[in-house]
């Protein structure tokens, strides 16, 4: 037998995940070798209706047989149909390269969800609105139920057109802020829940809290009730007993409802919550709840009920703070010591009715205060009524707050540091990326770009967490994705931010400037004809190629593909359609958002991103095997490319607008012929110089500027930029304190102090896109379009920048991929790689002979010794 083993069986990218309703579901494993080379050469997986079968080899759903093949990720599930809520268990093995046949790996599992409408019984229950009620109270739900026989298997399926809290017995059994953002009028994701453990035989209390969230609260500057009034629940729950029969618990009016403690709790105005009102006992059996109300039956719904796609929202750290000051007004301003995502829970001890207030910013003014001025409508503001009985601990629920600083108002007694705790939220992504250098301000700027991450993927891509806005701006997340999927696993929450997109993907073909759209398109129209808005916009539309290419690039996702090719090609005939001779026209009014010092012309930007965006769509219908669609887009990129070389690029090689944008797009996007692409490099190099070794970069230039130095020979000045500490840089900001990536690079300046509030964040992660370039290039990491999803690696680091180690790792589909290398001043270089098995890595050495080593799984160390020593 083999030394390979069989490790980490996934479907869908999870492990053991539940409530799927994908019909052909993927199946992922990795394998570990003791050798160095081990590959997959067959595999064989099968796959059963009970956990029991497959232990006896009863293969009754699927067997594939040896099936000759290398691959170990995405294998679509091929037996027979699969049943609404039925439970698969599988297990895989696998040949070696020498034929040899591996153990069985541990069983894994999956379980599908509700299949079709017609088998939910359950309807939408709410409350009616609040008479006089500006902010409207969260309703609070609730179902006594009994259990009397012995169970075999329960699972919650719920849902809201809100948010929602899911409890059983006094206990959390779901996540933060479920279902997470869709357009509503579309889609909405459904969470499943395995209950099977906590329903013994006895009584039960099923009990839910609903808040507005984006389906009727405040979206950023969007208003309220974007999508509906108020919110509804929707949940069925689904025993199965160990005799065989079946029993349902349904949302329905036999379910009371009640107003309680949460006066209201919106994510972009805050909460305020009065202890005095909780309904003490409510989720727990014996309850009195005649007092409470029928709830409200909503008719129906008209949008598709999906099973969830993103990730879950989740607390994935608490944080005590570093600091804590006692102001003037007697208040006290705390210092979490990094701008961060989420709430702050609080202790309190004091008399009844005392009200106590938590004020969260970004900064601090210079006379110590609260930076509020760049919230602009938004309210961090967290309430909460003492009811004097002890010790109490709040924590808000339904509203989530971008801040470091925190304030604490109206508090009773003297606090410490111990008084409050900062609580980051985000959608939970793993995470897959480690990154670290021998240089304390590069490994600074790692974080910071992290933390943007953190902060800003809540469900949606969100620009910014703090002001009115949070939207799910396309051509932020495009500029990043590739970033993102360094960081941490992306996969799914790119998976269903493309549904986002191709949801609100307008008629004519148009993709939008945010996704979930929330009104943003009707706001916009309404302007167009004013002329302030554009009906598209060059960078931001292109998101809805450029982001399922990553999610194939690094992940080999061929599904992404194949469901949005209808919608890319849409957006590519649309683009073709409203040009003048291949040259789209000059209105993408965004340009080169945040640029400093430097204005790209639109029409320069439009056109570049256009034949980007073809580009990628002919390399798509490549993947899919849809030759002639991949011959016409392929014609139609060398049209554009000449369109553009005509219409703005003069004899010596200077493209219109004269920015470092411009050489980069058209660099980066092969636009240019070879001897204008010396000309390009020539002078994107000297404007660098020009202005003292300085960006001058915004939202669209900015990820392909560090790229589009090194492919073109000028590694030293990528460097240089990335290392400048002057205004403007990303150091200039770390100097100056920064634990995330500002919004502009003018954010703060010694000269100006805080540039214009009306648009300041301190946590937007466009310009974080350089975290690109750190594992392509500086780490060396990278992917290959022909092999994707790192099925073959590409390892090319290239050292500089006085940097004298750097080590990263990536944690792919197939395991880890690690690079460490280290140089001395005398020129020794020494290189340590990580390949995992079933790849193969080409290593590029970074010696003066640029020596190249074809590898198999396995760990290597290079080490070339100078000839100066
Ligand atoms: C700002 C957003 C976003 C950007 C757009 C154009 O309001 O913050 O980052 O994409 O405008």
């Amino acid at each position: 037998m083999t030394t390979i083993r069989v490790v980490t069986c996934k479907t869908e990218y999870r492990i053991n995940p539940i409530g799927l309703d994908v019909r052909k579901p993927r199946l992922f494993w990795q394998m570990r070798s003791d050798h160095e080379g081990g590959v997959q050469s067959a595999y064989q997986i099968r796959v059963a209706s009970s956990r029991d079968k497959l232990e006896h080899d009863q293969a009754d759903m699927w067997d594939s047989g040896k099936v000759c093949s290398n691959t170990s990720t995405h294998v679509p599930y091929d037996g027979k149909p699969l049943q609404s809520e039925g439970e698969y268990y599988w297990k895989v093995r696998i040949w070696d390269g020498s034929d040899m046949q591996s153990a069985w790996s541990e069983t894994a599992y999956w379980m599908m969800g509700i299949l079709s409408r017609g088998e939910w019984n359950a309807q939408w229950i709410g409350r009616k609105t609040e008479p006089g009620a500006l902010m409207q109270p969260s309703p609070f739900l609730r179902k006594p139920f009994e259990v009397k026989k012995k169970v075999l298997r329960a699972i919650a399926y719920a849902t809201a057109l809100g948010v929602y809290d899911l409890n059983l017995n006094g206990e959390r059994i779901g996540e933060r802020l479920a279902p997470g953002w869709t357009d509503y009028n579309t889609r909405v994701q459904v969470q499943a829940v395995d209950i099977t453990d906590r329903l013994e035989v006895g009584e039960h209390v099923l009990g839910a809290i609903l808040g507005d969230g984006w389906y009727a609260g405040t979206v950023g500057f969007l208003g309220n009730k974007v999508y509906g009034e108020r919110p509804f629940f929707l949940m069925q729950v689904s025993i199965n007993y160990e005799d065989g029969t079946r029993d349902n618990i349904i949302t329905d009016s036999s379910w009371r409802t009640s107003k309680g403690p949460i006066h209201y709790s919106d994510m972009i105005k805050g909460e305020t919550y009065d202890a005095r009102e909780e309904l003490t006992g409510w989720l727990l059996h014996g309850y009195d709840d005649s007092s409470w109300e029928a709830p409200d039956v909503r008719s129906g719904y008209n949008g598709l009920l999906v099973a969830e796609v993103e990730p879950p929202i989740r607390i994935t750290q608490t944080r005590k703070p570093v600091s804590m000051k006692k102001t003037e007004a007697g208040t006290y301003i705390y210092d979490m010591g990094q701008n961060m995502v989420g709430w702050t829970e609080v202790k309190v001890h004091g008399e009844r009715g005392t009200r106590i207030t938590l004020s969260h910013a970004e900064m601090l003014n210079p006379d110590g205060t609260l930076y509020v001025a760049n919230l602009r409508e938004a309210c961090q503001q967290d309430h909460y009524i003492l009811k004097g009985e002890g010790q109490e601990c709040y924590e808000p629920r339904f509203t989530f707050h971008g801040f470091r600083y925190v304030e604490l108002i109206g508090y009773p007694s003297e606090p410490d540091l111990e008084t409050i705790v900062g609580k980051v939220v985000h959608s939970d992504m793993p995470v897959t990326g480690q990154l670290e250098t021998s240089d304390a301000m590069v490994n600074q700027l790692y974080s910071n770009i992290t933390w943007g991450q953190r902060g800003n993927f809540l469900s949606v891509p969100t620009d910014c967490p703090q002001r009115d806005e949070r939207l799910g701006w396309t051509g932020d997340a495009q500029i990043f994705a590739r970033t993102a999927a360094y960081n941490m696993d992306v996969s799914r929450f790119f998976s269903k931010y493309v549904w986002d997109m191709v949801d609100c993907q307008q008629p004519s073909g148009a993709f939008t400037d945010v996704a979930p759209d929330a009104g943003w398109i009707r706001h916009k129209n309404w302007n167009t004809r004013l002329n302030w808005f554009a009906p598209d916009n060059s960078g931001w539309g292109d998101a809805g190629v450029i982001i399922p290419w990553t999610i194939y690039l690094m992940y080999g996702d061929v599904r992404i593909l194949e469901t949005h090719y209808e919608a890319m090609v849409k957006w590519v005939n649309y683009l073709k359609n409203t040009t003048n001779e291949l040259v789209r026209p000059g209105y993408a009014n965004y340009a080169d958002w945040l640029s400093i010092g430097a204005d790209t012309p639109n029409e320069v930007l439009a056109t570049a991103y256009f034949a980007y965006s073809t580009k990628l769509l002919a390399l798509i219908a490549g993947v899919l095997g849809k030759s002639e669609n991949e011959i016409t887009y392929q014609a139609l990129f060398s049209d554009i490319a000449a369109a553009f070389r005509k219409a703005f690029v003069a004899n010596d090689g200077r493209i219109h607008g004269d920015t470092q944008t411009v050489y980069v797009l058209a660099l980066q996007f092969g636009l240019l012929t070879e001897e204008q692409r010396k000309q390009a490099q020539h002078h994107l190099v000297a404007d660098i110089h020009e202005r003292g070794d300085r960006l001058s970069t915004g939202f669209l230039g900015v990820g392909y500027l560090l790229p589009a130095l090194t492919d073109n020979g000028s590694l030293d000045v990528a460097y240089k930029l990335l290392k400048q500490e002057a205004f403007p840089s990303w150091m200039y900001s770390i100097k100056h304190g920064a634990t995330t990536i500002w919004e502009r690079w003018d954010g703060w300046t010694e000269e100006q102090g805080f540039q214009t509030p009306s648009m300041n964040s301190f946590n937007h992660y466009s310009l974080g896109s350089v975290g690109e370039w750190m594992f392509r290039y500086m780490a060396g990491i990278e992917a290959d379009p022909k092999a994707p999803g790192f099925k073959h690696v590409i390892i090319s680091p290239k050292p500089g920048g006085d940097l004298s180690w750097v080590k990263a790792s990536y944690e792919s589909l197939y395991g880890r991929i690690a690079v460490a290398w280290s140089q001395t001043e005398e020129g020794d270089f020494r290189l340590e790689v990580e390949v995992p098995a079933n790849t193969t890595a080409t290593i590029h050495l970074p010696d003066l002979a640029a020596s190249v080593h074809k590898v198999g799984s396995g760990r290597y160390v290079f080490e070339s010794i100078s000839m100066l020593n």
